[in-house]
């Protein structure tokens, strides 16, 4: 699997700035690297994890490129786990690339995308749920899914896979036993699940149940407003964003397209996406306008019903409430400024209990840090789940143990009901081969090129 060339990238982007680093990675680095520098004290012992004062000149020798310092980190003591050197040169993307040109005359090969990362992957560095971390903590516009990429890049979730791999292991070394003591296939039962099983059944659920909170972190929550027309659905984003995004008038039917913009609210990126009103379209454009509604509240992550709280209520807010009973909630009855025209217990026998309802002014700002809270509580929960617990972020990985887990529910069930403990052992494997896919250790190579072209070049 070990790639034998030297490539080379900027580690940084290439843009201007004080400092540029060209990453070397390969088993030619410190040779093309004592090719290229000319050390200011004349001689360079190359001490692994030093920094090196002194000139990058062209592959002839005739030519000061750029005054640089140069490290190197010895095999296997190094990202990659092979011999790099790091330049750090002036960060002009014209010095970089006139660098990179001369490493390439040496015989450096341009690195692809993430390939630094995946030679630390098949160097053993780090398993491939870190490398994904790391590629992710890079991309993160959030503090707080940069934390949680940190405790993964740590070690976190390759931890608790492999505790969960302990256990599968265990019991299926029950299991097995109970195979090779029985002579006749017809015998080959055991009516008890092994302890273990329910073990990682709840500590895989836990992780499961994370992902929600971890992708509200990392991506954000996508909140969409609806309501009938000048109940004050853009006069609520315009308030809660502090930007006149939105055009607010009170003529109905003011908003057609979708307006969107994105807030933080205690960490989280929440994307409002202000909708327009719904009602029996009157022209072409608003019936455009309010199919994206549809649109929009399909893909919400937390829908609030806007109800004006000065009109009384009619036909329409029913339709609108109807639509919106399931899911995540909020009522906002909106204009508490004004004189009400009906009461918030209204609404009780129009949504379900646990919707939760909150009484605003758009327009005044009154409410809206209750609103907020209600948004965060129902995306993340009103408990900080990130703090402590591992959690998991990708996708990928959450596929991976839905898939484990009804492997192993699988084994669950054909043990209850007294069926060869073949059948069991057989998911137990499964699920042991989809929790391997996450940290890598069983995962074909073509998957494996597609994840790391996703990560960035120098990297
Ligand atoms: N008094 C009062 N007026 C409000 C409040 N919120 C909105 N309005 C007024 O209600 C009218 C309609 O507000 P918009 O925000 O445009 O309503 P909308 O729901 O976006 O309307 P459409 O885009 O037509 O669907 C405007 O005149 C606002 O100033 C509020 O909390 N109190
Ligand atoms: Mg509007």
């Amino acid at each position: 699997m070990l790639r034998q060339d030297t490539i080379a990238a900027s580690a940084t982007p290439l843009g201007l700035s004080g400092v540029g680093i060209i990453r070397i990675s390969g088993p030619e680095a410190l040779e093309i690297a004592n090719r290229i520098f000319q050390p200011s004290k004349g001689i360079c012992p190359w001490e692994s994890h030093h920094l090196y004062h002194g000139d990058i000149v062209s592959a002839d020798g005739k030519t000061i490129l750029d005054e640089v310092l140069i490290s190197y980190m010895r095999k296997p003591h190094s990202f990659t786990g092979e011999d790099v050197i790091e330049i750090n040169c002036h960060g002009n993307p014209i010095i970089i690339q006139s660098i990179l040109t001369q490493l390439h005359e040496l015989g450096c090969r341009l690195a692809h995308r993430g390939e630094f990362s995946q030679r630390a992957f098949l160097n053993n560095r780090l398993d491939l749920s870190q490398a994904e971390a790391l590629s992710a903590m890079i991309s993160t516009k959030s503090a707080k899914a940069y934390a949680m990429g940190l405790s993964q890049l740590k070690g976190s979730l390759s931890r608790e896979l492999e505790d969960l791999r302990l256990l599968l292991i265990e019991a299926l070394a029950l299991l097995e036993t109970a195979i090779d003591f029985t002579e006749d296939i017809s015998e080959e039962k055991i009516t008890e699940a092994p302890p273990q099983i329910n073990q990682v059944l709840e500590r895989l659920q836990l992780l499961l149940s994370s992902y929600g909170t971890a992708r509200a972190y990392s991506e954000g929550v996508n909140v969409t407003i609806t309501g009938k027309p000048n109940v004050g659905k853009s006069s609520l984003l315009n308030s809660l964003t502090g930007r006149k995004k939105a055009i607010v008038t009170d003529i109905p039917g003011t908003t057609r397209d979708l307006i969107t913009d994105t807030i933080n609210i205690s960490g989280i990126p929440v994307h409002l996406i202000d909708t327009a009103g719904i009602r029996e379209p009157q022209n072409l454009i608003e019936k455009e306008g309010i199919s994206l509604v549809w649109e929009s509240l399909a893909n919400a992550d937390v829908i609030i019903v806007m109800l004006d709280a000065s009109k009384p209520l009619t036909g329409e807010d029913k339709i609108i409430i109807d639509k919106n009973k399931t899911g995540k909630i909020i009522a906002a009855i909106n204009k508490i400024d004004l004189p009400r025209k009906w009461e918030t217990k209204a609404l009780k026998t129009l949504f379900p209990v646990e919707t939760k309802i909150v009484e605003i002014s758009a327009k005044l700002g009154n409410g809206l840090e209750e609103l907020k809270n209600i948004i965060i509580d129902l995306s993340v929960g009103s408990k900080d789940e990130s703090a402590g617990n591992v959690m998991i972020t990708n996708l990928r990985h959450k596929l991976a143990i839905e898939k484990a887990l009804k492997n192993i529910q699988n084994a669950e069930e054909s043990i209850a009901k007294g069926m060869s403990v073949e059948f069991a052992a057989f998911d137990l494997r499964e699920a042991l081969d989809n929790l391997d896919e996450i940290t890598g250790k069983k995962i074909n190579d073509e998957i494996l090129d597609k994840i790391f072209s996703g990560f960035c070049i120098g990297k």
